[in-house]
């Protein structure tokens, strides 16, 4: 039987990675757009938490609210060893310019990361997710991780956010040089999506 899934995300690059990982699953997706749910000005204040975890729930739970569908929404982010685990669940508006979108706030958050780690020798970071599912009778959270390492230049040209600098230890690449199955498999998000698809009973 169908399963219908909103995803309950505004990133784009997220939704390229989250859409076919649930397909293949079974589900019948839908986003935000799809679903005529616009985007309100009071969102940003739904990711109030001091955690992914806590973060991801408040955002399936929020268009969960608006939609009464079963939705999946993800926290996630980048933490850096030398930066003792920054920039954390503060990783999309790191930079502070509160005038940049997308690829331009990308590129912003990149130069940022660069220059926090001029010198350093420990350049280890993990990509952090934490994904979450709520539906009328249900809620869980699911966490996943990657290790790697911050390059001193961007590398590849996919993917999204910190993915150019960031040297996935188990491809030997970055995640802007993987195709998009290599990093589904080792990633952060494929990782926490993967636990989160096997708890979801399949009544539903
Ligand atoms: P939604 O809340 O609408 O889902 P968002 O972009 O605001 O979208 P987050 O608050 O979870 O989502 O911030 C995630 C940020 O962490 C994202 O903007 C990137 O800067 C970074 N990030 C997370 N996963 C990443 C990945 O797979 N590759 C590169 N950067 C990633």
């Amino acid at each position: 039987m169908a399963r219908p899934l909103l995803l309950g995300t505004r990133s784009q690059g997220k939704l390229r990675e989250l859409r076919p990982l649930f397909e293949a699953a079974g589900f019948v997706v839908a986003d935000l757009h799809l679903a005529g749910i616009p985007r309100e000005p009071g969102e940003d204040a739904i990711e109030v938490g001091a955690t992914f975890a806590e973060n991801a729930l408040a955002k399936a739970r929020y268009y969960h609210r608006l939609s009464g569908q079963a939705v999946v929404a993800d926290d996630s982010g980048l933490e850096v060893a030398a930066l003792a685990g920054a920039p954390g669940i503060h990783s999309k508006r790191w930079c502070q310019d509160g005038t940049l979108d997308a690829h331009a706030l990308d590129r912003a958050n990149n130069a940022l990361l660069l220059r926090r780690l001029h010198g350093a020798t420990d350049r280890s970071a993990r990509f952090v997710c934490a994904a979450a599912y709520v539906d009328a009778d249900d809620e869980f959270v699911e966490l996943g991780e990657c290790a790697g390492a911050i390059l001193t230049e961007t590398r590849g040209d996919g993917g999204f956010g910190y993915d150019p600098l960031f040297f996935s230890n188990e491809l030997g690449r970055t995640f802007s040089e993987a195709d998009a199955l290599s990093k589904e498999r080792v990633s952060h998000r494929g990782r926490a999506c993967a636990k989160l698809i096997a708890r979801i009973p399949s009544r539903r």
